[in-house]
């Protein structure tokens, strides 16, 4: 098993092809400033030029109390309305960065996800929580909209009337409501477990061909928003490129000859 570190406020870890991104900044609950935003950019860069090596990748935060609870109020203070855009616009691209990864990323949330918290989970394939979860959007609370996709996957999450209900309120919901809406796929009763339950999900997911599940993950974001035409028309030339892989023919042939598949990525 591999291990690399970073210094910094975002660490990452790997065991056996599953990578751990911490956001390690507990004293401010983690939350986003330009340093972190960057070195989160750095971080998915790093992992999507490691190829298929990487299975799966958890997301989470350090601390015990906040998965992330929102960009860094502090460091916002001292920002021109354009300054705070080229932030908005960075987060922009961390989120790029998660959707462009090939394997799948999963936000652990334990403790608050406000704000570009919730938006940067929502940036993810999938979002596992613990019962001490919460969610929230309070920018308007603060005088501000979303600004890191809040306003665009939230609502395709949740559907549009949850979506504006919590973005108008800025009310913060706690992990069964969240798992009643869709924002939560799954729901565990601490923070053991939901490593547990994120590394368990990763490991059934890797059995499967890789660059299928690349391309399924590329088709599901490129097609997302869009009309029926559109995404349908991504859809089949996504099944195009799958078909054309050699492990397509793999999973035929072990199909029809009663074996296990043994995928490559190719
Ligand atoms: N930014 C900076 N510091 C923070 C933040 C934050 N978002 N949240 C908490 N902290 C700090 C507190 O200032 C405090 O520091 P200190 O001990 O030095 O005073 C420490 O973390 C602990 O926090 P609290 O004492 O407040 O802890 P409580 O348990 O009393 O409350 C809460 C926890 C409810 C989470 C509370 O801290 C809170 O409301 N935080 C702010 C949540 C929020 O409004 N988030 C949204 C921010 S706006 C946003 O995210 C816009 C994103 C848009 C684009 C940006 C691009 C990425």
């Amino acid at each position: 098993d591999a291990t690399s570190e970073t210094p910094g406020p975002v660490r990452v870890e790997e065991s056996d092809g599953v990578a751990v991104v911490t956001i390690d900044r507990p004293k401010a609950l983690n939350a986003l400033s330009a340093e972190v935003l960057t070195a989160l950019g750095e971080a998915f860069a790093a992992l999507a030029a490691r190829g298929t090596e990487v299975r799966g990748v958890i997301l989470t935060g350090a601390g015990g109390r906040a998965f992330v609870a929102g960009a860094d109020i502090r460091a916002m203070a001292d920002l021109t309305a354009a300054e705070a855009a080229r932030l908005a616009r960075l987060g922009h691209e961390v989120a790029a960065g998660i959707e462009g990864l090939g394997a799948p990323v999963i936000a652990a949330v334990d403790g608050f996800a406000l704000g570009g918290g919730c938006e940067l989970a929502l940036a993810c394939d999938l979002i596992y929580a613990t019962d001490a979860a919460k969610f929230g959007q309070p920018e308007v609370r603060l005088g501000l909209i979303p600004g890191f996709g809040g306003t665009v996957r939230l609502p395709r999450a949740v559907g549009p009337q949850a979506a504006r209900e919590l973005i108008y309120t800025g009310r913060t919901i706690d992990a069964a409501e969240a798992e009643r809406l869709g924002l939560v796929a799954r729901r565990f009763a601490d923070r053991e477990a939901l490593m547990a339950g994120a590394r368990a999900v990763i490991e059934e997911i890797s059995a499967n061909a890789h660059t299928a599940v690349a391309i399924a993950k590329q088709v599901l974001t490129a097609a997302d928003g869009t009309d029926t035409a559109t995404a349908s028309g991504i859809e089949v030339e996504g099944f195009e490129r799958a078909f054309a892989t050699e492990d397509h023919g793999e999973g035929i042939a072990a199909f029809l000859e009663k074996r296990d598949p043994s995928f490559t990525g190719r």
